[in-house]
């Protein structure tokens, strides 16, 4: 359709809708001016989004009137404190790129027990800096098995366990104050098998049967399940669950669940639902949210004949719901959670899509130059794919909740001569300990003997060599996983991108293997990386300093935050890959205020020898001052880096 048709398709759809919306919702509020003013701007985007997803039915314009009329009722609903934070935001859009961010992520129960706990906790939270907090799911779950949080029961209340839904929004205000974000899970591609719309469906109404994939019998199934990739394959094969709990005319019904039988997915080509979904997340952001974390976003949207991941709906849908955000929560920003192909991974980075992603390709690039002391692999994959588009960061992590799998780019690695398929079991035997010399001690999640797929699960110091080294080793090997959990944490706090520390790894914790003990847990060993704060264990362990490999972690990355926050230099993401003239040693450059800055990370347990002058922007400058240790660094001669050595180093004028 030519642009200027849809144009004034669009204009006419605004001058029919807007005046009853005001009619309806504007009187006694009075923020109407600033939710209209928004409204103006950002009405298209969300018009083009929904005629691309909903344009070939007829009730168009009453969905579109539903989803506004959602859009008022949430702005109406909106704390005085959080529409100052979104003026505040719109005169400052890009405050997420600040150098002075770190963020951290938790499980509010096993860090602190409760909400409450968690707000004891502000002041740890203060002396390590962060600026962002996301707290691992919280909302109203299933007992038993509910895949930690992220089956929904209800996105309006939280886990009993933890305090209430007014207590969340009292602890996201208070660390608003203190300068620190909220950021909470939005989980929109399934929800629990006993959300209430799924009840409503179970019980025969059939407007929520389609809220979900439900089918009489295998014939539509069959013909979507070729191309499905087996999520979680342990589970038993296939991405469809036959429930009987589901009135149907065979005695229930086949449920889409591409991830548990009790997760059940959402049918996003139902406008009801997009309304629906709008709905809760806009509540979530009324709530203090001021990131919602997109779980699962490349599943959102199916398509017969596709392997039903990263379709092009997927990302529409999330466009209108970010247009939608821009009106009635303009503070909210988005950060999608596709850990999927790298270039597939990028593309749902966008202003006006996910403005912060996940950077996936780091992670398990880091994880792969550990193993194989090697950098060429890093290096070519992030010269060719860390760049994004202004106005958008990665969130960079070594570790998360989840496993790892390995998700570098097939091409990428044969640009190099390097085997995926073959590299890949490399990596799972080296994580899993089964490959002799290995330090780490990950366990295998998920191996499926199909397809010869596997990923890793472990805490960051266990898969870095800590457990082993406490075990087994020497002096000298607790040394090497000391280093190595550094030098990862020094690359994430300094390439591009706001930081995102794993709570409990800032203190070297290891594997927690008590989940096998939980019926609830045991079958997931994702839990062995999930484990219980003991408050008293690290308080003890952070007194005595640097005479325990946790301490000295500790005092270790408390340098680096603090490096990354004197530094404006590492404001923002424009990062230049440089050769180093080592293939151990990965090195880029920073450039920008109180650049350049030349960051050198060696990759193994030997010291290497590099010729300074090799290394690209050097060649301007000759002297240098490592910005942690303050030492001078001359690279006009031979440099050696120590095992694992992590330099900064910034010209000196
Ligand atoms: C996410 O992960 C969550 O992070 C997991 O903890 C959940 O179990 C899951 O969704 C279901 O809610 O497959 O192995 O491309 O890879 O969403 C983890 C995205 C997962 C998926 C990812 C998913």
């Amino acid at each position: 359709m030519a642009e200027g048709q849809a144009g004034s398709r669009c204009d006419r759809a605004a001058a029919a809708l807007f005046p009853a919306l005001a009619a309806r919702f504007g009187a006694a509020d009075d923020g109407w001016p600033a939710f209209e003013r928004r409204l103006e701007r950002h009405f298209p985007p969300l018009f083009e989004a929904f005629s691309a997803l909903y344009g070939a039915r007829g009730d168009l314009i009453a969905h579109l009137t539903a989803v506004l009329e959602t859009a008022a009722r949430s702005w109406l609903d909106r704390p005085a404190d959080l529409r100052d934070l979104d003026a505040a935001r719109e005169k400052e859009p890009d405050w997420f790129q600040s150098h002075e961010m770190v963020g951290a992520v938790c499980y509010v129960d096993l860090f602190a027990g409760d909400l409450a706990g968690l707000r004891a906790r502000l002041p740890y939270f203060r002396s390590l800096g962060l600026t962002y907090l996301h707290l691992m799911p919280l909302l109203r779950s299933p007992e038993g098995d509910n895949d930690g949080g992220y089956a929904v029961s209800d996105y309006r209340e939280t886990a009993p366990h933890i305090g209430t839904m007014a207590e969340l929004a009292e602890t996201a205000r208070a660390f608003r104050r203190a300068g620190i974000s909220l950021v909470l899970d939005f989980v929109l591609n399934h929800t629990a098998d006993d959300h209430g719309w799924a009840q409503r469906a179970k019980a025969g109404d059939a407007a929520y049967q389609d809220f979900y994939f439900m089918f009489d019998d295998r014939s539509e199934p069959d013909r979507y399940e070729g191309p499905l990739r087996e999520i979680f394959p342990d589970r038993g094969p296939g991405a469809f669950t036959w429930r009987t709990d589901v009135q149907g005319p065979n005695g229930g019904k086949w449920v889409w669940t591409t991830f548990n039988r009790f997760q059940w997915d959402l049918n996003l080509s139902n406008p009801a639902v997009f309304n629906a979904l709008a709905g809760e997340m806009l509540f979530l952001a009324n709530q203090g949210a001021e990131v919602l974390r997109l779980d699962a976003v490349p599943f959102i949207w199916k398509r017969l004949g596709t392997n039903c991941e990263n379709q092009p709906e997927a990302h529409i849908v999330v466009q209108g719901l970010n247009a939608l955000a821009r009106i009635a929560a303009p503070c909210l920003l988005f950060k999608s959670e596709a850990i999927v192909h790298p270039d597939e991974v990028q593309r749902y980075v966008a202003p006006g899509e996910s403005q912060l992603s996940y950077n996936p390709m780091l992670m398990v690039l880091l994880w792969e130059a550990l193993a194989t002391r090697r950098v060429g692999l890093t290096r070519h994959a992030l010269a060719k794919r860390f760049a994004l588009p202004p106005g958008c960061a990665w969130v960079n992590y070594i570790r998360c909740h989840d496993d790892i799998g390995w998700g570098f780019a097939d091409e990428d690695a044969a640009a190099l001569g390097i085997n995926g398929f073959d590299h890949r079991r490399f990596l799972n035997a080296f994580y899993s300990g089964r490959f002799e010399g290995s330090f780490a001690r990950g366990l295998p999640f998920q191996e499926n003997p199909r397809t010869g797929d596997a990923r890793i699960c472990g805490m960051l110091a266990s898969l870095a060599g800590l457990e082993w080294a406490m075990e087994w080793g020497d002096g000298a090997a607790v040394r090497d996983a000391v280093a190595r959990v550094l030098l990862m944490h020094g690359v994430i706090m300094t390439i591009g991108g706001i930081p995102l520390i794993y709570l409990g790894d800032e203190v070297g914790l290891t594997n927690d293997y008590g989940f096998s003990e939980d019926p609830a847990k045991a079958a997931d060993n994702r839990w062995v990386h999930r484990p219980v704060t003991d408050w008293p264990a690290q308080e003890a362990l952070r007194a005595a300093g640097p005479s325990t490999p946790g301490g000295q972690i500790f005092e270790g990355l408390r340098k680096l935050i603090a490096l990354r926050k004197a530094n404006p230099v590492f404001a923002g993401g424009a990062t230049e890959m440089i050769s180093t003239g080592s293939d151990h040693v990965l090195g880029y450059a920073r450039t920008g205020e109180g650049g350049p800055v030349v960051v050198l990370a060696s990759f193994t347990e030997a010291s290497v020898s590099l010729d300074g002058a090799g290394i690209a922007p050097a060649r301007e400058r000759e002297s240098y001052h490592d910005l942690l240790t303050g030492e001078t660094v001359s690279l006009s001669k031979q440099l050696t880096l120590k095992p694992y050595q992590f330099l900064c180093l910034a010209a000196v004028e």
